[in-house]
């Protein structure tokens, strides 16, 4: 019986991944990568074109996922054009929207699920945790184009495809709803967590401020640029692309630059067990800060600069506020492997916040000394 329904959803999964083949057949589509909110495949065909990956978007969380696929057509356009008028002097790809044998960027199936397929950058590869300076500087490096490419295209061209993503009061907000309907089990760990965020509420809404006070401007972002999310040529080891467009749309690069210094620094990753052993690497920071701004300086302003402690800081607490949320509420927003997966998720974000503050007198320094 277990085998019959195996073989019913692999077939069904190769059906799907046929109405975006424009030649040959798929001869495999296996489970790819570890994202925490869609489902993807690697789908595999017998034809010269002959990977690329499927993807099953979470509609709970991209409510409109039509527009999500609208942001990243506006996106690969402008970037494709920039690239042929302006090539870069090395490797540097954007993965494609693939359409349907129909001519549309996605298809739904029988139970309504939302798929879209996307190119897959071939013979690169892609990390968990920084395995040199080397590694980190193009991280930073890749990072740096990305923001490059897209500061010379307006953010109101794309749509805000998952609102109050990366406003830390707005996640503040939903976890003290969830917390006065919710009766956490008081563990140790629990107790850490609530007065872990008890003592930065106030703040928590550092950058929202500095955005609505004109001190920041609005831009695209990438929203999602962790070290998983920049891939290596295999050969020269190399950055050549930043994948997973899902949520580049308008907000602020420190959400970004954030994002990428809270993964990249943290040598463990952020799915062990082993919490209480997290610290943030000032090296690989300076490393990721030095490639960033090999490519950065030319748009970044004064107060970008003066922001991008606190960026570091806040998206590692914010991650862990929405794990530590998600864990309270049951589970419902980050796919789980067990019931505590989300709680050690927090605290190792939690962990990771304390070592950067424990470091802020030298984080701030290589700010000061890499611009
Ligand atoms: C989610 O699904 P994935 O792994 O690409 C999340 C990010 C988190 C990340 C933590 C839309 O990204 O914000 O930083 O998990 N994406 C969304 O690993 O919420
Ligand atoms: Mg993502």
């Amino acid at each position: 019986m277990i085998s019959n329904i195996k073989t019913q959803a692999t077939n069904n999964l190769v059906a799907i991944a046929n109405k975006f083949t424009q030649t040959g057949e798929v001869i495999d589509v296996r489970p790819f990568g570890s994202g925490n909110i869609n489902d993807t495949f690697l789908v595999v065909l017998n034809s010269e074109q002959n990977r690329f990956v499927l993807q099953r978007i979470n509609t709970h969380v991209f409510c409109q996922p039509q527009l999500v696929m609208q942001n990243m057509r506006i996106f690969t356009e402008h970037v494709s054009k920039r690239l042929l008028n302006n090539p870069l002097n090395r490797r540097w790809e954007v993965p494609r929207v693939l359409l349907t044998r129909d001519g549309h960027d996605y298809c739904n199936d029988a139970n309504n699920s939302f798929w879209r397929a996307i190119s897959f950058i071939e013979a690169s590869e892609s990390f968990d945790t920084m395995h040199d300076i080397e590694q980190a500087r193009e991280i930073g490096y890749a990072l740096g184009t990305f923001h490059n490419l897209i500061s010379d295209l307006p953010p109101q061209k794309l749509a805000d495809t998952l609102e109050g993503f990366h406003i830390t009061p707005l996640y503040l907000n939903h976890y003290n709803e969830v917390l006065a309907t919710s009766t956490p089990v008081s563990t140790p760990e629990v107790n850490y967590c609530l007065q872990f965020i008890e003592k930065r509420q106030t703040w928590a809404p550092v950058l929202e401020h500095a955005k609505a006070t004109g001190q920041l401007p609005l831009r695209l972002m990438h929203g999602d640029p962790k070290i998983n999310n920049v891939m290596f040529d295999t050969s020269t080891k190399k950055a050549v692309s930043v994948i997973d467009l899902d949520t580049v749309k308008p907000g602020l690069v420190h959400y970004d630059i954030g994002d990428c210094l809270r993964s990249g620094c943290n040598p463990a990753g952020e799915e062990t067990e082993n919490w209480e052993s997290i610290t943030f690497d000032t090296d690989i920071c300076q490393g990721i800060l030095q490639g960033y701004l090999t490519v950065a300086k030319e748009f970044l302003t004064e107060n970008d600069y003066i922001y991008m402690y606190d960026a570091i800081r806040l998206i590692a607490f914010e991650l862990g506020l929405r794990f530590f949320a998600d864990y309270l509420a049951g589970n419902v927003y980050f796919k789980v492997k067990h019931p505590e997966h989300n709680l050690t998720r927090a605290l190792v974000q939690f962990k990771l916040t304390e070592s950067i503050e424990t470091q802020e007198t030298m984080i701030r320094k290589i700010i000061q000394d890499v611009k």
